[in-house]
């Protein structure tokens, strides 16, 4: 490890039994929830707010704000849900935290309700990732028994009981309104938003929904204090987060480093490009963030430099991919994914993703011609802004972005009847 990297979430991880609650509380786990306790719920907001933490789920909103949004005189009962729906192409940070040190999401989510008043918290997982709801499972089995948490937690008066609750595998329901339509035992849709949740959210009621990454950073936020979160990152991007590099790198996986790192340091950390090859193009934050190229190699990975770039921070799922790789066949790929994931809810997300695919295959045999192109171009234009969530305008991220760095790519297709890559000589897509 250098000096680049920052160990928080991760630092427990290569612990023996880093997931049990002995080993958590042998490193000073839970600690964080004593001093938290004897805070009031405002000054607990307040050291978040001063944090300067944002959301680490995709869109960035700071966290210490949404949390002041929950009108405390309403009389409605307060709801705390994480969003652990984690299923975004490329993203895989929250499933390897949930599994190394659940207790961290959990000490996070106790210090949350805290603060927000809430007396019941859920934990949404994505269904397909059992081993994480039963790890998830036992650990808050362990945390009631260690009396963290229950009736009167510690003796501070303050009550909380957590639900970790199993998804079926629906993307969509990673879009917070669906993911409370779905808890609530409906089919997970998105609503229309405002209300926002935290005025009107589970069961009607004022409720905070937050990224699994987000609620776990609290502890070491209370832990260290609001400035020493602060004095990491840049300006407007405060703190740390876990990177996740995936594809042609030569040690992919999660690495926590301060927000602002950038895709060339971060490359080095992993040992480098696979067999000594060049970037072609990558993702800074999962799919739905479209792609860049090497020449955003030096682009701080913090939200403002990346929107500057003409893409967005995301989830910091960094998918590499080297000169091998067929930049049209990706993106179909993705295409494909967003279309079987489409709830069907709203005219442009139901009818256009599936266009989007059946121009894009057209365009990938090498049929048709250079007007297909602009067509697709033109179909990603209705549909961006124009659906009922930001699903759809995920699906034109990739198409546009790709057209734009790599429209040569897509010529090629079609002078030359088909894919002009060696599909041998590529690994992801074999
Ligand atoms: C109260 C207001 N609350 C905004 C809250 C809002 C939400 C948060 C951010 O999508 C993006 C998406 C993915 N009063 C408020 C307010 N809020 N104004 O702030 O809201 P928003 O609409 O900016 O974003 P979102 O709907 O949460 C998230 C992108 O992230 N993404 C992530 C994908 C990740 C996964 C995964 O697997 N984990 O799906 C990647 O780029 O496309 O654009 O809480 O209520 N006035």
């Amino acid at each position: 490890m250098t000096d680049t990297l920052t160990p928080v979430l991760t630092d427990n991880w290569d612990a023996e039994r880093s997931w049990t609650l002995e080993s958590y509380e042998a490193q000073g786990g839970y600690e964080a929830l004593k001093k938290a306790l004897t805070m009031s719920p405002d000054e607990v907001i307040a050291a978040v707010k001063d944090s300067g933490l944002r959301g680490r789920g995709g869109a960035g909103f700071p966290t210490g704000m949404k949390w002041g949004f929950i009108p405390q005189d309403n009389p409605k009962p307060k709801y705390l849900v994480v969003n652990a729906d984690e299923s975004e192409p490329g993203t895989c940070k929250d499933i390897p935290l949930m599994m190394a040190s659940p207790h961290t999401l959990i000490e996070g989510v106790i210090i949350s309700a805290h603060a927000i008043r809430a007396n019941h918290a859920f934990i949404y997982v994505r269904g397909e990732v059992l081993h994480v709801i039963r790890r998830l499972q036992h650990a808050v089995a362990e945390a009631y028994l260690a009396g963290h948490l229950g009736k009167n937690i510690h003796g501070s008066g303050h009550d909380l009981d957590v639900v970790v609750h199993a998804g079926a595998g629906a993307y969509i329901c990673g879009e917070e309104t669906a993911l409370l339509d779905s808890l609530e035992g409906r089919r997970g849709q998105p609503r229309l938003r405002p209300p926002f949740p935290a005025v009107a959210g589970l069961y009607a009621s004022p409720t905070v929904i937050n990224n699994v990454e987000s609620i776990a950073s609290v502890p070491s936020i209370i832990a260290h204090g609001p400035e020493w979160f602060s004095s990491m990152g840049t300006e407007r991007s405060k703190g740390f987060g876990i990177f996740s590099l995936s594809g042609h790198v030569n040690e992919p996986g999660q690495y926590e480093a301060p927000l602002g790192i950038t895709l060339r340091e971060l490359i080095d950390l992993a040992g480098g490009m696979r067999d000594g090859n060049a970037l072609k193009f990558w993702t800074p934050g999962g799919s739905s963030t479209g792609i860049l190229t090497e020449e955003h190699l030096d682009v701080p990975l913090d939200f403002e430099s990346v929107a500057a770039a003409g893409s967005m921070l995301g989830t910091r799922a960094l998918q590499v991919f080297d000169q091998t790789t067929c930049v049209v066949r990706a993106t179909l790929r993705w295409t494909e994914f967003y279309k079987h994931e489409s709830c069907g809810k709203c005219t442009p997300c139901r009818e256009g993703t599936w266009w989007l695919v059946q121009v894009l295959k057209k365009l990938e045999q090498g049929q048709g011609s250079e007007s297909d192109l602009d067509q697709l171009l033109d179909q990603c234009d209705n549909i961006l802004g124009r659906s009922f969530c930001a699903l759809a305008d995920g699906a034109v991220g990739p198409i546009t972005s790709s057209i734009q760095y790599f429209r040569d790519e897509y010529v090629a297709h079609l002078t030359h009847g088909g894919c002009p890559f060696d599909p041998a000589a590529s690994t992801l897509f074999a």
